[in-house]
């Protein structure tokens, strides 16, 4: 007979000094302390699929760009987005509860939340490379047994690819399929939308990708089989840093996360000056471009760039599609977003931009009120989503010109090549490509587009984090009192100065970040602004 919930939480106890909060990205914390929770993750994904009558919810085990060490676990609705926020709240509460409770909060949510304990729960599940993730499966398995859960195991993948399959189970057979329920289904989608988008295109050089030796690597590899070959007119891509045997190489001093917040190559890159780089992070769901300038030296590439790449360039094909005056397109960016890439997107694009708080559920929902939303967090988090009235439109417009077929035709291979649910790196990066090809530019014309203002990003160690409150898109801090008014009268004796402080929703950590018009002036502008938070 199955475990009870009392006899199978009693295996997986909770460490009793411990309190968790589901955060920007879920639970998120070292491995050794999560059994208790992903057993409790288990629990709630239950709950979630019988409240919404048995559609599948999805379940990713992974700390992303975070030290082998670490690991998480995040809930995935049925379209394929984040958890809805008030679940945020419940998930919390269970994970919270002590272990001879666990039983008791479990049924009170189920009665408080009107959910029929017949109905059925399903739910799907994977992990990326790290060393802790088949532990943390079991404690997951344990909780999805003990509420009674049908699941499947899809052992290794993405965290995009987890959000896509999740998608294509609640839409199969329905007109809004997503695709094939297949890991397979995910690479034939992508390879045959990018051969569509790159029709009659030259692909020039390599792209050289680092996976950050995580899950994106041996997925990256698999992809290749279904894209288009270099002599065939496709691409080249050299897979690097692609090790997934040894855990402790995961992140290290590679991926997206290293480049971005070093602002350098990873130490171990053999790229040329101008070759073409890019950096996945540990769970595929992040992107970062860079190359180095035989003149200026590294040049980093982020998720503003790609969110500006995409705007201008889906905004020229709509209008070339006879779709400009239908179709809203908007850019939606966070308070880190340079400066620099905001003007350029309202001057330079004329679109319009919109700013949230940190973590890409406060980005995705924005979007989703354009009809072509593009959003980025600088770290090169990010995706396009398009709206039901724009999808009708690619598919519905009769075009007037070969031009204005042709506009359709790659809008229409966008729309499958974009991974709608999430950030996909390995999606954002054909995306890239795609885009690269159209405009026959190198990463340095992609660089010439607008100068990013220099900026500094400071971890400021304090004693309560949570005593920061803020306001405008955490753009201002409302506690401590007084506060903003200090940080005001800074920024205002810096030439092109910005900065903002906020609690950081997946460390122990206050965040600074400044921008000014020179790299010391920047550097300046955030340490005084550390040293008046502190
Ligand atoms: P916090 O720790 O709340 O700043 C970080 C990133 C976010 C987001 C989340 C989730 C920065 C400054 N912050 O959030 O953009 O990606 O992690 O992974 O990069
Ligand atoms: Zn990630």
């Amino acid at each position: 007979m199955a475990d009870t919930i009392l006899s199978a939480a009693a295996k997986h106890p909770k460490p009793e000094d411990k309190s968790f909060k589901y955060g920007t990205a879920g639970f998120r914390m070292k491995a050794n302390l999560l059994d208790s929770v992903v057993f409790r993750v288990g629990l709630v994904a239950a709950l979630r699929s019988r409240k919404l009558s048995g559609q599948t919810i999805g379940v990713m085990i992974t700390a992303s760009h975070n030290p082998p060490e670490d690991n998480g676990v995040k809930l995935v609705d049925p379209m394929g987005d984040m958890l809805e926020a008030s679940w945020e709240g419940y998930t919390t509460i269970l994970a919270n509860a002590p272990d001879a409770e666990v039983e008791g909060v479990y049924h009170k949510l189920e009665t408080e939340l009107n959910i029929n304990p017949e109905s059925p729960a399903r739910v799907i599940y994977a992990r990326d490379t790290r060393p802790s993730g088949p532990t943390l499966v079991t404690a997951l398995v344990d909780g999805l047994k003990a509420a009674r859960a049908e699941y499947t195991d899809y052992k290794l993948l993405t965290t995009p690819q987890l959000h896509y399959l999740t998608r294509c189970i609640n839409t199969e057979g329905t007109p809004q399929s997503y695709g094939v329920v297949s890991e397979k289904g995910y690479y034939e989608k992508l390879g045959a939308a990018f051969a569509r988008a790159i029709k009659g295109k030259k692909i020039s050089g390599p792209v050289i990708v680092d996976c950050a030796n995580g899950v994106g690597g041996p997925k990256l590899t698999e992809l290749l089989k279904y894209l288009p070959k270099a002599l065939e007119g496709g691409i080249d891509i050299k897979v690097v840093n692609n090790d997934v045997l040894r855990p402790e190489s995961l992140n290290h001093e590679c991926g997206a996360d290293f480049v971005k917040t070093k602002q350098r190559a990873p130490p171990s890159s053999k790229a040329g000056p101008n070759d073409r780089c890019c950096s996945l992070d540990g769970d595929a769901d992040r992107l970062i471009y860079y190359f180095t300038d035989p003149e200026h030296g590294f040049r980093l590439l982020d998720g503003d760039r790609i969110a500006t790449l995409a705007a201008s360039f889906i905004g020229d094909l709509s209008r070339e599609a006879g779709l400009a005056d239908e179709l809203k397109i908007g850019v939606v960016q966070t308070a880190y977003a340079n400066g620099a890439s905001t003007k350029y997107i309202v001057n330079g694009l004329g679109l319009p931009v919109v700013c949230t708080p940190t973590g890409v559920k406060h980005l995705h929902h924005a979007a989703k009120n354009f009809d072509v939303g593009v959003y980025f967090e600088a770290n090169g988090h990010g995706t396009v989503v398009f709206s039901p009235q724009a999808l009708k439109a690619f598919n519905t417009k009769s075009p007037e010109s070969p031009a204005q077929a042709g506009a359709l035709e790659t809008l229409r291979a966008l729309t499958d090549l974009i991974n709608q649910t999430v950030g996909d790196a390995l999606s954002d990066m054909l995306l890239v490509e795609t885009i690269l090809a159209h405009k026959s530019w190198t990463p340095r014309e992609w660089d010439l587009t607008y100068t990013d203002l220099p900026n500094r990003l400071v971890r400021v160690e304090v004693t309560d984090r949570y005593m920061y409150k803020t306001t405008d898109a955490e753009r201002k801090l409302v506690e401590p009192a007084g506060l903003q008014e200090q940080i005001d009268g800074l920024v205002k004796k810096f030439k092109d100065g910005r900065s903002f402080a906020r609690a950081s929703g997946t460390e122990d950590a206050l965040r600074v970040y400044a921008e000014a018009a020179t790299r010391a002036e920047a550097d300046d502008l955030a340490s005084k602004v550390a040293a008046l938070c502190k």
